[in-house]
């Protein structure tokens, strides 16, 4: 297989094509940010003429990563966009992109293995206990390490080797209110009432720890990780404008016009067919007006919130040109998951989504659209999923031809093995208070200097229940462990003539490989790998999919699930009463009786366990460490989570997972909370299957083993 190809690039011509359906508005907008870089002209780069080559190590380049939130595969210019992104399609064009670049279909779970080298659950999870990160790696190999943006994993990037940080430490926020979780370099930091905006922010922190990376004299890294276009669809105004108006046609015309666009593109040879729209998303012109207006609305939001996007790389661009840094720096540009269709509730549906009072969701219908030519959506491990747009431009070190499409399969474990590679950088085999596990990645700086890769081990895909397997042109993939399917994708790559019945052994090979390295590479939990469905259950649904019925059905749905979780709570405060005095509460899902001194947690379903709610006001600083004895007749595995803060409601703030055999003997776990803060609330969820849990010698030791707290504090 001919994995490199440099078809020549057209891509004025085709934004030129595409804008003919959808007219475009040629003028930039002006960023709001008053951050520490102060107001900046958004300006375009222009690429630089000539290219000079890397001549030794003392050259080692200057690293950016860029991560997009629910960005979907065709959402930007170069990859089938009308959505204008000159500064991401001018990388392109001296650049190499990749056609079948892989992330993990979900957010945290793609940052861990961004920052790893690793599958998710492999690596820790979101603790990355089993990991050594990006900047640990490069920071010891001298680099300065920096990072804007959204983290969402435990602790805090400074924790996990990057020297300068800024962003909100949550999955999701206000693009023009933020939250509670903001951090500037370990730091709570206040967002300011006004003139505030996350992508411009981010933006104008990256530049100012450039500034400070270029004082060290270092090679730097900056990991800049957008919030957009993740929900809520907060644009800014001019963004907005810009776009509105321009979608009235609807999603089954931008998905043509994209397609079309990808073809004259050569993204995947001319053989590639469409996916049809699915049953769950009506024909645009089968909506009511009503529905027809508020849906064109939510894409010129998200249109708005991707320009911006570009507008933002131009000016880090344009300040790399200005220090004579875009030469020799390597950039890489990513989706951390395929768009989003989860529709949950939009807030201020009548106000203009630019309004800091409105939060506008997600829309299944131009997810679909948005992930052209793929199926399905973030989450699931289809291609629409899983399939990210990926930029590498780098013109001191790329022996590609410019504009060059790869069409090997590539991963963001990728990152890590690569980036140590071409600077140099040793990759530790070990770490204080962790225990890293083999890579899983490759490097893929042969696909740099222009030689085709040598194949690849497989690529493991999981989240939640939806489970997948790429190994070579084979791929084996199950919608929510309903049974399993195989796609030839060098012949099917939009997955829609399943062959499982056709080769019942390579099915069997893969899924027993799947299951293989499930276990023993990533020593995921056994209800990872129960077998797939033997029926399916056919048309696929998912109840957050936006239900076109009615223009209120999402919302609808949305108050009726809440109100259920709220009667849910109230029964779990009225259990929590009657154990007051133990100082803890059984959580939902959970009944908690207290027998000779044992905790009893009856639980049955999803996040059951304990709350410390009445936690006592220590005087003592952490580490801290929580044992206790355990006998378990459930299944999954355990959790604790704890935060420092009033402000950080759990299970935000930090966590830790545990194992937990349930096979109803006595256990010992010893589980450390490793800070050096006062610990403010606690919650540990013992088992994640129904089952009934037994917990004895409940006790928080301080850092010399003094017991601080022992439970239950009074026998009922
Ligand atoms: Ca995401």
């Amino acid at each position: 297989m001919n994995n490199l190809r440099s078809d020549p690039l057209k891509l004025a011509s085709l934004v030129a094509a595409v804008t003919v359906l959808f007219p475009m508005v040629g003028s930039q907008g002006q960023p709001v940010s008053q951050g520490p870089a102060g107001k900046t002209a958004a300006s375009a780069f222009q690429p630089p003429e000539k290219q000079q080559p890397l001549d030794s190590a003392r050259d080692r380049p200057n690293i950016v990563v860029i991560l997009t939130d629910d960005l979907g595969f065709s959402d930007i210019g170069c990859y089938g966009s009308e959505i204008a992104t000159p500064n991401l399609d001018r990388l392109a064009q001296a650049g190499v992109r990749f056609t079948q670049f892989y992330n993990t279909a979900k957010c945290h779970s793609s940052r861990v293995s961004l920052m790893s080298g690793r599958w998710c659950k492999q690596a820790g999870d979101t603790g990355l206990q089993r990991a050594v990160t990006v900047p640990e790696v490069l920071g010891g190999a001298g680099y300065f390490t920096a990072m804007a943006g959204k983290w969402h994993l435990d602790q805090q990037p400074t924790d996990f080797g990057f020297q300068r940080y800024f962003g909100h430490l949550s999955g999701a926020t206000s693009y023009y209110k933020g939250d509670k979780t903001f951090r500037l370099n370990g730091q709570p930091w206040a967002v300011p009432e006004k003139d505030f905006y996350t992508t411009v922010a981010n933006v104008d922190f990256a530049l100012k720890f450039l500034n400070e990376a270029r004082e060290s004299q270092k090679s730097w890294f900056l990991y800049l990780a957008f919030n957009a276009p993740h929900g809520p669809l907060q644009p800014l105004e001019s963004d907005y404008k810009k776009y509105l108006g321009k979608y009235d046609a609807g999603w089954d015309v931008m998905r043509a016009a994209r397609v079309a666009k990808q073809k004259e593109l050569g993204l995947f040879g001319a053989g590639v067919e469409p996916s049809p729209r699915p049953e769950h998303i009506p024909a645009w012109a089968a909506l009511t007006p009503e529905m027809r207006a508020w849906e064109a609305r939510r894409m010129a939001a998200y249109a708005g919130l991707i320009d911006r996007v570009d507008q933002e790389l131009g000016r880090l661009f344009a300040d790399l040109q200005q220090h004579g840094e875009f030469e020799n720096t390597l950039i890489i540009f990513l989706s951390d998951n395929g768009a989003c269709p989860y529709d949950r509730r939009s807030v201020g549906r009548e106000l203009e989504p630019y309004n800091r009072d409105s939060s506008w969701s997600d829309s299944t219908g131009w997810a679909w659209a948005r992930n052209s030519p793929f199926r399905y959506y973030k989450q699931n491990q289809f291609e629409g999923g899983i399939a990210t747009p990926a930029i590498f431009h780098w013109p001191a070190g790329l022996k590609t031809k410019p504009g060059a499409l790869v069409d090997s399969p590539a991963h963001l474990v990728d990152v890590l093995p690569t980036l140590a590679e071409i600077s140099g950088a040793k990759i530790p085999a070990t770490w204080p208070d962790r225990e890293p596990s083999p890579l899983a990645g490759i490097s893929l700086k042969p696909i740099l200097d222009g030689q085709s890769v040598p194949s690849r081990p497989p690529i493991h895909l999981l989240f939640g229940s939806d489970r997948g397997l790429r190994d070579g042109d084979w791929k084996l993939v199950s919608f929510q462990s309903e049974p399993w399917e195989l796609y030839n994708l060098a012949q099917d790559r939009t997955e829609l003539h399943d062959v499982a019945k056709q080769h019942p052994d390579i099915v069997k090979r893969m899924e027993q490989q799947w299951t293989e390295m499930t276990k023993n590479v990533l020593h995921a939990p056994a209800k990872d790998y129960t077998p797939v469905a033997t029926m399916p259950s056919l048309p696929h649904k998912h109840g957050q999919w936006t239900d076109y019925t009615s223009l209120d059905a999402s919302s609808a749905r949305h108050d009726a699930a809440k109100q259920k979780k709220r009667a849910r709570k109230t029964e779990a405060k009225a259990e929590a009463a009657r154990d007051e005095g133990s100082g803890i509460r059984a959580r939902v899902n959970t009944k908690l009786t207290i027998e000779g001194g044992e905790l009893v947690l009856a639980c049955s379903g999803n996040d059951s366990g304990l709350s410390f709610d009445q936690l006592p006001d220590l005087k003592v600083h952490g580490p801290y460490k929580l044992v206790f004895n355990l006998q378990s007749k459930a299944g999954g595995g355990g959790q604790i989570f704890w935060t420092l803060d009033a402000g950080t409601k759990l299970p935000k703030g930090q966590h830790q997972a545990f194992e937990v055999r349930h096979d109803d003997d006595w256990q010992q776990i010893t589980l450390k909370i490793d800070t050096e803060g006062k610990l403010y609330a606690l919650r540990l969820d013992p088992c994640s299957a129904p089952g009934t849990v037994r917990i004895k010698d409940l006790k928080l030791l301080d850092a010399a083993g003094q017991t601080l707290h022992a439970w239950p504090s009074k026998e009922k």
